[in-house]
């Protein structure tokens, strides 16, 4: 599909017949936009040479709405103005996950098929142009995962490494249309070094040293569907896999995505508690979630200050172990336990 074809498919525009071959040979140039300004400049050129009349007014409009679009959010007042403009977003939920990546790769599809957010997708690079955050269920939680624009060797916005340092763990995607995403990432996660982000694995334990900011990391192998030869695969299997854990999916498909949401799970080492109050049924539906490691007095802490310092025990009951023992206050909780606590 190209650009044009793209932009008409988002709001179902049937193409007009009669657009000048200029149009086209200027619509090319949204492909290497590099900034919000820049697909401002060409939307521009474009509504200029489409021919105004009755059987353009739907593309006309859409070309408009993109424009004040982008303006409105690259217009946005920055709050620190020698910082340039802050995209600081609240965190909500059981943690916040970043996904960043090179353009196109299809993290707003991915996003798209995790949440019921309805991100704009394009087959043409820099569609996404501010962070956008959306809720994904995973059993019983809800985790905040932000789309964000692309990030290119050339060019990474403070705000947008910013946003990684804050955030709990990011998802690195990849497209494996792209010719070589192994240097795809090699590159950029160089430029992120340089930004002192580095990426990191479940299981690995962050280093001392405090001048990086050390993510827990997923790399994101996208558009399996369309992906030719298994040897891209294999080369970041080789490359990537023993430092970070690697996902091969299709967002398009949604295959691979079970698997992926379980692991967006693990990576943010959280574990869920449920707060039984004496003599009533334990609601299994909305859980505390705590930081792995946590013990009894870090729940109870989480349920209400009385309770942390009036507690004298809590009763357990976990999946397999226990069902109802008395545990004391240093008593290291395990996702899914029940307590009951005790004043
Ligand atoms: N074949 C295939 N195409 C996909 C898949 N995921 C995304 N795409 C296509 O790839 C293009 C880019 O998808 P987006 O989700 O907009 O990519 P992005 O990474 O958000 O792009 P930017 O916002 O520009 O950074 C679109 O045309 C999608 O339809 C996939 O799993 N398989
Ligand atoms: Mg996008």
């Amino acid at each position: 599909m190209g650009p044009c074809l793209a932009i008409m498919s988002e709001r179902d525009i049937k193409m007009p017949a009669n657009l000048p071959p200029q149009y086209f040979e200027t619509e090319k140039k949204l492909k290497t936009a590099k900034t919000p300004q820049e697909r401002i400049e060409i939307l521009e050129e474009l509504l200029s040479l489409v021919p105004k009349h009755k059987g353009t007014e739907k593309l006309q409009a859409l070309l408009k709405t993109k424009i004040s679009k982008l303006r409105s959010s690259s217009q946005k007042k920055p709050s620190v103005a020698k910082h340039g403009p802050s995209h600081h977003i609240e965190k909500a939920g059981a943690g916040q996950v970043v996904l960043i990546g090179p353009p196109n790769a299809g993290k707003s599809q991915l996003i798209k098929f995790l949440t019921n957010a309805e991100p704009e997708i394009g087959d043409y690079p820099f569609t996404t142009h501010s962070p956008y955050p959306a809720m994904m269920k995973y059993e019983n939680i809800q985790i905040q995962l932000i789309d964000t624009p692309p990030i290119t060797p050339e060019y990474i916005e403070i705000w947008h490494t910013e946003l990684i340092k804050g955030a709990d763990a990011v998802l690195f995607l990849l497209d494996l249309t792209d010719p070589n995403p192994t240097e795809v990432f090699e590159i950029l996660s160089s430029k992120l070094k340089e930004k002192r982000i580095e990426f990191i694995g479940e299981g690995q334990k962050v280093p001392a040293e405090t001048w990086f900011f050390h993510k827990k990391t997923l790399i994101v192998a996208n558009k399996k569907d369309a992906a030719t030869g298994e040897e891209k695969i294999s080369l970041l299997r080789k490359t990537v896999e023993p430092r970070l854990s690697l996902f091969v999916v299709s967002a398009a498909h949604g295959d691979g995505l079970e698997d992926l949401k379980k692991n967006i799970f693990s990576l943010l080492n959280i574990l869920r508690v449920y707060s039984k109050v004496p003599g009533k049924k334990v609601d299994l539906k909305d859980p505390f979630t705590l930081k792995r490691g946590s013990s009894v007095m870090d729940m109870a802490k989480a349920v209400h200050k009385d309770f942390s310092q009036n507690l004298k025990y809590a009763r357990i009951w976990s999946k397999n172990k226990y069902q109802g023992q008395k545990v004391n206050r240093d008593y290291l909780l395990e996702d899914e336990d029940i307590i009951e606590l005790l004043i």
